[in-house]
């Protein structure tokens, strides 16, 4: 009885899914001259895996990452379910409309992981089982709202193609080290990409490469009607004709059709007796099915593998499937981005039995609604309700920073954590770090010495136990706050991702600190853009950085990441020069990073500081000469709004020098040297050109909106100024940071900062070569503005 029901939801599936992008493609009026697109092929091919994987395995403490192009199929299950609406159903890849690829932010409908970019959603599903791990081993069963629960197993569903990305087999390695449980990757294996056909052979190699790392690999080839023609007299016959068909064979009979398949294996298995009888007892029709009956389009074979699981060691289903499954266009090569044209609907439609007027009806088809409502009801994933959690915001102690005469902002970043580590409020208690093997050169060492490593099992420090002098105490235990990665940054950023969105998946607030060398947060880059995607919440330390790093030369120096700071839609940048702000920000971003309010815009700032997210800090190991101590509110505040005044420009300024970050020590002596021959020389110190740009971007869409007597905080910096003075800018990073300053309130303005790759050297030596030294600062100020020399 159930198996005729799952069946029913299968074609369901398969109908709405087609229907809802044919209907964006064919029906809706078209508005541009593109296409909408959308992925029937896909979708058929996954269509019976997640019939059977939602209907009958999943839990509802269980999570998972959608294979991006087969949106239409998830949406169509809530649809199913009565969790979606047809009008944005309707409106699928239209504005507002259910989303091309899974959103966890723009959907409405309980998606767990956001996935678009292939490769990502499937290697987070490990990260979050790492992090379901962590929580689990602190504070016991995780919680579920008021209640307990298991733990859940983090699903994702993969294109074979997706495991041509590098960062899957970054992330394999990583699960092996960490002792990976809990994690299913479900294979689309129809042998298909994006262009064509998978090479053939690849995947013997890649079940090797599973293997190899500690996988159960469960092989899902033959669906029940080929298993069953398997025992008949010939079908040995069958199955190795079928196991030695290459790929691209098999992917075009199927989209040829029976009589075709019936030719071919006439002529290849021809004269056998038994086989070629058992091929004459199928009609075309019936011989297409049985060639189409593999593991992975068969509901029966996909809802028994599932059940067949009984440990919780990682799991990687190798599902055999046809793209393009049960429609005309099966098979064929280039389907991936293929639609069924209006007449190979109409006639499929038919097929299908969807009677005209009917196309959107969630029970059409359906002979026996009250039953299969029922059986609907009773599904258990479902039965728990939308599983979106949050947790309580966690207080912020005040941040302890002895102050100090010289010191770096990497070095501030150390002590401010080892003093939180050292008390014990909730915060250090919630706070998870993580490095991809820099952990000791990023300043996080004594905060590791206090907090410990984690691990699932206890492993003690044997050189501590031998009594071997080592600075870094590394003891393993269940207890243990960080994270301790191998050096791929694509699993910093993926691991962060995963823990920032522990308050949502397990109700479970933490504080994710992630650190890593500058530049090489553009080699985490696009896991980095998809943990902000869906809206994870972390900190981001990328130390050291910029020319300042010297001797380490070019291929350590960071230029262009000021701009990805800014740039990045749900990351808060900040690059502060001295460690009072690092202080004040740092608490500023533990609380900022907990947010869950509106996204209407600051009254003040215009900048949408209620609605929260994650935080990335620039952080240097040149040690600075520090400002005496400091609690004026236009400092401590002007440090979060983005910028404040070091040296208030007088009334009669002609020069201001604007700096960010570590060069403050050559904007401050560059504005001694001028100010011997001029009069109201103003610093301004920014600690922030992303926020300083985006309030400044929100204010003018307030005032063009009609809003009256709006501010930016940079405009309420700069418009006081002379309209005669001249800004300079200067930043150890690409100049194009702070340019745009001039723009504001219309001030010439000539940027400084780093546009080639560094060298080895000094900090005076590439300071000087970059020309971002007090001489070159110095000198564009004689070369602006008239005024005795210096
Ligand atoms: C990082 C990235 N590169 C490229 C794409 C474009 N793209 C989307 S799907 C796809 C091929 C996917 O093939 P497969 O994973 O086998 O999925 P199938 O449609 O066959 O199920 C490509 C290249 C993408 N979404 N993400
Ligand atoms: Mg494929």
């Amino acid at each position: 009885m159930t198996i005729s029901y799952l069946t029913q939801v299968e074609q369901r599936l398969l109908w709405l899914s087609h229907w809802m992008i044919h209907h964006a493609n064919h029906i809706r009026p078209k508005q541009d001259n593109i296409k909408v697109g959308g992925h029937q092929a896909s979708s058929a091919s996954m269509v019976s895996i997640m019939t059977a994987l939602y209907f009958t395995a999943l839990r509802p403490e269980d999570r998972v990452a959608v294979k991006p192009h087969a949106s239409p199929i998830f949406h169509s299950i809530q649809y199913l379910m009565g969790h979606q609406s047809r009008e944005k159903m309707e409106a699928f890849r239209g504005l507002g409309g259910v989303q091309s690829y899974p959103s966890r932010t723009k959907d409405d409908d309980d998606v767990d992981f956001s996935t678009g970019s292939v490769g990502l959603g499937v290697a987070i599903t490990s990260f979050a089982s790492l992090i379901q791990d962590f929580i689990a081993a602190k504070s016991g069963p995780v919680k579920l709202g008021s209640g307990e629960r298991p733990l859940g197993r983090m699903i994702a569903l993969v294109g074979d193609a997706e495991l041509d990305e590098g960062n899957i087999y970054e992330c394999l390695q990583e699960g092996w080290k960490n002792d990976l449980r809990n994690t299913w990757w479900i294979i689309d294996y129809n042998r298909q990409s994006l262009d064509g056909i998978v090479h053939e052979g690849l995947f013997q190699r890649i079940e090797k490469i599973f293997d190899a790392f500690g996988w159960d690999v469960v092989k899902a080839k033959y669906g029940v009607l080929q298993r069953a023609v398997f025992d008949q007299p010939g079908g040995e016959a069958l199955r190795s004709w079928i196991d030695n068909c290459p790929n691209s064979l098999y992917s075009a009979m199927t989209f040829m059709g029976g009589a075709v398949w019936r030719q071919r294996l006439m002529e290849d298995l021809g004269d056998q007796g038994d086989v070629s009888a058992l091929i004459d007892r199928h009609s075309d029709n019936e011989l297409a099915a049985l060639m189409e009956n593999l593991g992975g389009n068969c509901v029966q074979t996909m809802t028994d593998i599932f059940a067949s699981i009984d440990h919780d060691r990682p799991v990687c289903f190798l599902a055999y499937t046809v793209k393009g499954w049960g429609t005309p266009i099966a098979g064929h090569k280039d389907n991936h981005g293929g639609l069924m044209n209006p007449a190979q609907m109409t006639e499929w439609q038919t097929h299908m039995g969807v009677p005209q007027g009917q196309e959107w009806d969630r029970l059409a088809t359906i002979k026996d609604p009250e039953g299969f409502q029922a059986f609907l009801d009773q599904v258990p994933f479902f039965a728990a309700g939308p599983r979106r959690f949050s947790d309580k915001k966690i207080d912020v102690p005040a941040l302890q920073l002895t102050p100090t005469k010289q010191i770096s902002t990497q070095a501030a970043f150390g002590k401010i954590l080892d003093d939180i580590a050292r008390g014990d409020s909730l915060l250090a208690d919630r706070i998870v770090t993580t490095s991809p093997d820099v952990t000791g050169t990023t300043s996080l060492g004594p905060w590791v010495n206090r907090r410990k490593l984690f691990a699932r099992t206890a492993q003690p420090d044997l050189f501590k136990e031998h009594n071997i002098p080592s600075t870094a105490k590394w003891e393993f235990t269940p207890d243990g706050q960080h994270i301790e990665l191998g050096i791929a940054e694509m699993n910093l950023c993926l691991l962060l991702g995963a823990a920032g969105l522990a308050h949502s998946l397990f109700a479970h607030r933490l504080i994710p600190i992630g650190t890593v060398y500058d530049p090489f947060i553009a080699r985490g880059l696009d896991a980095l853009n998809y943990a902000c995607y869906q809206d994870a919440r972390f900190m981001i330390v990328g130390t050291p950085s910029g020319v300042t790093l010297a001797p380490e030369g070019g291929a350590h120096q960071s230029i262009g990441t000021p701009l990805i700071g800014m740039s990045h839609d749900g990351l808060a940048a900040f690059e502060p020069a001295f460690a009072d702000e690092l202080s004040v920000i740092m608490a500023w971003a533990f609380d900022y990073m907990q947010r869950d309010g509106d996204s209407l815009p600051d009254k003040r700032t215009w900048l949408r500081d209620a609605s929260g997210g994650a935080v990335y800090l620039r952080l240097t190991t040149n040690a600075l000469e520090q400002p005496a101590t400091r609690t004026d509110d236009s400092f401590q505040q002007g440090s979060i709004d983005g910028a404040y005044w070091l040296r208030p420009p007088g009334p009669g300024c002609d020069i201001v020098i604007a700096y960010q970050g570590a060069v403050a020590s050559e904007a401050i002596k560059a504005a001694g040297m001028i100010a011997e021959g001029r009069r109201d020389i103003g610093v301004l110190a920014v600690t922030s050109a992303d926020r300083l740009h985006a309030g400044w971007m929100s204010a003018q869409a307030a005032r063009t909106s009609g809003i009256p007597d709006v501010h930016a905080h940079i405009e309420t910096l700069l418009d006081p100024l002379p309209s005669h003075c001249a800004i300079i800018t200067v930043i150890d990073g690409h100049p194009a940071t702070l340019s745009w300053l001039g723009g504001v309130a219309g001030h010439k303005t000539l940027p400084l900062g780093v546009e080639e790759f560094g060298q080895t050297g000094t900090i005076s030596d590439l300071y000087r070569q970059a020309n971002i030294d007090a001489d070159a600062i110095a000198n564009k100020a004689q070369y602006l503005t008239a005024g005795a020399p210096f």
